[in-house]
């Protein structure tokens, strides 16, 4: 088989990749490990920046988004008993978010390639990429246990943290910066209407919580929990009870419970892998980099790396201008970088540090005082949320 490009995964990056390449005739394969089932059975991200948004709509998959996800101007942190609204609208000059949960993101990709004839592989295994550093790249995956190779001209690794690709590169070419947090999340989706309107962000002395949605009804919780907990040992009433002392009085009377459909507990850690390109191999998404979830940028990074990506190698194909390609490592990763920042800041204001003892719980408090007392401190936060240009 041949195609312009290989895709490894089928995840929200790498089917984005395929939509966008497609529309301007730039040939892909996808190859997703899993089947569509597993992958469209994972529950992750909720909130999608204005640039993401923008994108989806460019690649024709925004309808459903269009009519179901729902625009919030603003949010609010809970500290101190009270609730702080962080004005997104109203700091940024008109600008905000999407919340649209990742699973349908990913449905209406699938939906639109189905649409296309994309061709997508699903359960291919033990995926492998040859040649990368030549003009004649290919790739090769076993599937009903038969081989088969992929002749391309590029391959891009939209396979996850987990995945293939970021490992072909030469461990004296890469460069990884890692920092694992020593607590989780415990996620719980439930299908009852949300406590409020808007997110809330909880600081609490028991730890960090957060009440998000999929719709106004079903709700998203999570609560900061120890590397030790197992999400058995977490029945929903449990969650329930430590999600309600974790958060104000006032919002308590608003909080509907209920059964939960899916729960259960991620690691966090901030990870960026340089460069993000190796030969013919270009990386984007959690390939190349993690950020814990505080700040909502994990898939939203994805899709920056794929404008990016997608632009080069369109230009490539239909300019014959190889500098988008040239200058992707570097441009994706400013904008990466600039994400860790603001992911690792929201995670060290928001979650308890038992370690950084009573002097870094004094400063914590101090950073919380100081930005809802400063509208420059409030506008510097909202610009991160709602996503920095592309
Ligand atoms: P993905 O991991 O989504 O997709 C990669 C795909 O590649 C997968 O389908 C995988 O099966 C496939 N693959 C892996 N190895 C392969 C191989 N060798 N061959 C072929 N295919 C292979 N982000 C937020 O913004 N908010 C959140 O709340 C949030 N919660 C998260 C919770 C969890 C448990 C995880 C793991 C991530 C969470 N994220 C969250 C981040 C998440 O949304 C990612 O940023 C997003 O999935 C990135 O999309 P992709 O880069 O496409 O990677
Ligand atoms: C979610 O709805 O899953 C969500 C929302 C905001 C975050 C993280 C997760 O910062």
């Amino acid at each position: 088989m041949r195609a312009d490009v290989v895709i490894v995964g089928g995840g929200p990056a790498g089917l984005l990749l395929s939509q966008l390449l497609h529309l301007k005739g730039v040939e892909t394969i996808v190859l997703e490990r899993k089947s569509r089932d597993y992958v469209l059975g994972r529950i992750r991200a909720g909130v999608l920046e204005q640039g993401m948004v923008d994108l989806l709509r460019k690649a024709q998959v925004s309808a459903r988004m269009d009519r179901e996800g729902l625009v919030h101007a603003g949010f609010d942190v809970a500290y101190g008993g009270k609730l702080h609204h962080i004005d997104l609208e109203g700091l940024t000059g008109g600008k905000s978010v999407m919340v649209y949960g990742q699973t349908e993101v990913t449905q209406d990709l699938y939906d639109a390639r189905d649409a296309m004839g994309g061709k997508v592989v699903h359960e291919a295994e033990n995926v492998a990429l040859h040649e990368l550093t030549g003009d004649k790249p290919y790739v090769t995956y076993e599937k009903d246990g038969e081989t088969h190779r992929i002749d391309c001209d590029f391959v891009a690794g939209c396979d996850g943290f987990h995945g293939v690709s970021r490992k072909s590169i030469p461990v004296d070419v890469l460069k990884e910066y890692e920092l694992v947090y020593p607590f989780g999340w415990m996620g719980l989706l439930a299908d009852v209407p949300p406590i409020s309107d808007e997110l809330i962000y909880a600081n609490h002395e028991r730890g960090f919580a957060l009440c998000s949605m999929r719709s106004m009804t079903r709700s998203r919780y999570y609560v900061q929990c120890t590397l030790a907990e197992h999400v058995e040992e977490w029945p929903d009433d449990r969650f329930w009870e430590e999600l309600a002392k974790r958060l104000p009085e006032q919002v308590l009377p608003n909080l509907t419970t209920g059964p939960s459909i899916e729960k259960s507990i991620a690691p966090l850690r901030s990870f960026i892998a340089e460069p993000m390109r190796y030969g013919r191999l270009f990386l984007a998404g959690d390939a190349a980099h993690i950020v814990p979830p505080t700040g909502a940028k994990g898939l939203n990074l994805a899709a920056s790396d794929i404008y990016y990506l997608s632009h080069a190698l369109i230009d490539f194909y239909k300019k014959n201008d190889e500098a988008g390609l040239e200058a992707y490592s570097e441009r994706a990763l400013s904008r990466v970088w600039k994400a860790e920042r603001f992911s690792w800041t929201m995670t060290k204001l928001l979650h308890t540090f038992p370690e950084d003892g009573e002097f870094g719980a004094k400063m914590q408090r101090a950073e919380l005082d100081y930005l809802f007392s400063s509208r420059a401190a409030m506008t510097s936060l909202a610009e991160s949320y709602v996503g920095l240009p592309y």
